[in-house]
């Protein structure tokens, strides 16, 4: 198979005489295409298949111990001017970094085969979706892309002679010169992360570990999608989508963005505390949105795969999650058990005596590191989710009637709390932030803004996005979505969570659909719409008045030293900042002193 596309045609033979691979694969996306790069990846002896009894059709795979996750500070948006990609992307100059990409990449597949990956990300045929085509000289990321995106021979029919595709060049940056190969392959010296958002191009070289090399998930779906949606007037943004069902059977769907260890996975497939409710999965991580003719935001899910964190799935935290791992997963850097099946700190109460760790060594517990890496990952088909909902595929998307924004904050943030219109809303996505909570990163406590969860996928200037949202809001025949900041993270002063969370987070989810059909009462407060008296269900949860009125209450003193630090925070944009959020902050600011 190869293209009729001749700028297609041109690009892959320009690339091969770069990187020198022996020989081009163009992958179908059959199965038993699929089934072939796992047994290579088994061959190379970085993967083993698991105990069929156990987990059918599914795969462990073990990385290289320095290739276990993205690198931020390898990630590059070169636009021509510095400014464009802003302060919180790391830029360099576009030819000095096509002539430092173009020395690493000469040669660079020598002795290995180059793959040829169309994929479309969103619906084949979708006019919200998007195509790209990877070329990799990685099997594990060609069987991961099976999963992740739609791929093989329905994209090149769509694309066509002429359509559009964005170009994505991945190696792993390690030439077969003298024929033994390592089972993981990488450059860890080498690594770069590269996007041209004016050109829409994507270059990725050093390694093979997910979102660094499955160049379909952060790097087009939101990176240079985030440029493309700007431009076009729609918004690929870093969220879940849930459809969530009332007793009644009434349907709505929600967006929801938080940052990293926030528990997104787990809220696109919860399972509702309050009884008759229902929740479904739209998907897990990222979200297109167009307007439709209506002037609604319908969204589409542009993968066909969940990437998930392993770690602290379980039946508790994530019941769904668990029954669509029981088979035809690739699981990278978990653990694995005696009988060939695989383990994940979280999973149970006690680990098993014993395990092989993520490296492949004897693990016993009260080891000091963890059998399993802490970004572990399962990769698996959405089809396998056993709440997906049916038309998590339409390819028209789904109407959004509520967008919310968390991040993960002992204090000051309340529970929940809706924006008084879309120009408030956009301020709290502008503002979200995550307390550090671990020790290995600086200060316990210390707040890492993370504004709309965007901050290492933005692929260009962050204050720019900010008037992108602006701009969606202000138009005018839009039908637009609610806005809601919701925070599951309270603690008291001996450190104990206020609110239980997971499948009890339904409560919330209640209000907020309550609200969107105008019957719930919310009371206005200076920061926002918050749940009135009484209005929040917390029927059947042990939950006393005196904490009940801490989640939801004002905390002025708190929020009058948040106002500074928002200020020195949009500081670091400039002039960039859009005068509405400035305005934001600045009445936000007086309401809290006039009270
Ligand atoms: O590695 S990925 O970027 O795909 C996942 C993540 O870091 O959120
Ligand atoms: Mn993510």
């Amino acid at each position: 198979m190869s293209s009729t596309h001749p700028r297609l045609g041109d690009w892959v033979r320009t690339t091969a005489s770069l990187c020198r691979p022996s020989r081009i694969v163009w992958c179908n996306g059959s199965r038993a295409e699929f089934d072939a790069l796992c047994d290579l990846v088994v061959r190379s002896g970085a993967g083993k298949r698991l105990n069929e009894k156990c987990r059918p059709g599914s795969y462990l795979v073990r990385s290289d111990p320095v290739d276990v996750a993205r690198v931020e500070d390898r990630t590059f948006i070169c636009s021509q001017h510095e400014v464009d990609a802003g302060p919180t992307n790391n830029w360099v100059e576009p030819d000095r970094m096509r002539a430092t990409l173009n020395g690493l990449f000469d040669g660079c597949m020598r002795g290995r085969t180059m793959y040829v990956i169309p994929y479309s990300m969103g619906p084949i045929g979708s006019h919200i979706a998007k195509i790209g085509v990877q070329i990799t000289d990685s099997p594990y990321v060609v069987a991961s892309m099976h999963v992740m995106a739609r791929v093989g021979e329905p994209v090149l029919d769509v694309l066509g002679a002429d359509g559009e595709f964005v170009p994505c060049l991945h190696s792993v940056g390690k030439p077969l010169d003298h024929g033994s190969d390592v089972p993981w392959p990488c450059n860890p010296d080498n690594r770069y992360i590269v996007h041209y958002p004016e050109t829409r191009e994507i270059w990725s070289f050093g390694s093979g570990y997910g979102g660094n090399a499955l160049l379909g998930k952060k790097c087009l779906a939101l990176r240079i999608a985030s440029v493309m949606a700007r431009d076009e007037g729609w918004l690929a943004e870093h969220m879940l989508i849930l459809k969530i069902a009332n007793p009644a059977g009434h349907v709505k769907y929600f967006a929801a963005a938080f940052p990293s260890a926030c528990g997104k996975t787990n809220l696109a497939m919860m399972v509702p505390a309050l009884p008759g409710w229902k929740v479904e999965t739209v998907g897990d991580d990222i979200c297109w949105m167009k307007f439709d003719g209506d002037g609604r935001l319908r969204a589409i899910n542009p993968e066909a795969g969940f990437f998930g964190v392993a770690p602290g799935t379980s039946h508790h935290s994530n019941h769904n999650a668990m029954v669509m791992l029981q088979k035809n997963c690739i699981f990278t850097n978990v653990a694995e058990t005696p009988d060939g099946d695989v383990w994940w700190e979280g999973m149970t109460e006690s680990p098993p005596e014993n395990l092989t760790d993520w490296r492949g060594n004897a693990w016993h517990p009260g080891e000091s590191g963890p059998a399993a890496h802490p970004n572990s990952r399962f990769t698996v088909a959405c089809a396998q989710c056993p709440v997906i909902a049916e038309e998590w595929e339409d390819p028209h998307g789904v109407p959004i009637s509520a967008i919310l924004f968390g991040g993960r904050r002992a204090s000051v943030v309340p529970l929940v709390n809706e924006a008084r219109d879309w120009r408030q809303g956009v301020f709290f996505g502008s503002i979200v932030s995550s307390e550090q909570t671990a020790a290995a990163f600086g200060n316990i406590g210390q707040l890492r803004r993370d504004p709309m969860a965007m901050l290492p996928f933005c692929g260009y200037n962050m204050a720019d996005y900010w008037s992108h949202w602006l701009a969606i809001g202000a138009r005018p025949t839009a039908r637009l979505p609610k806005i809601f900041y919701v925070n599951w993270f309270r603690k008291d002063a001996s450190g104990r969570y206020l609110w239980p969370g997971f499948g009890e987070n339904s409560r919330v989810l209640k209000w907020i659909f309550e609200r969107c059909d105008g019957i719930a009462r919310a009371e206005p407060t200076v920061i926002g719409m918050l749940p009135a008296d009484g209005e929040l269900d917390t029927t059947g949860l042990d939950l006393d008045n005196a904490t009940r009125n801490e989640l939801l209450r004002v905390n002025v003193a708190g929020w009058k030293q948040e106002i500074p630090l928002i200020g020195e925070y949009y500081d670091r944009f400039g002039s960039r900042v859009p005068g509405g959020l400035r305005d934001e902050v600045r009445e936000l600011g007086s309401r809290l002193e006039h009270l």
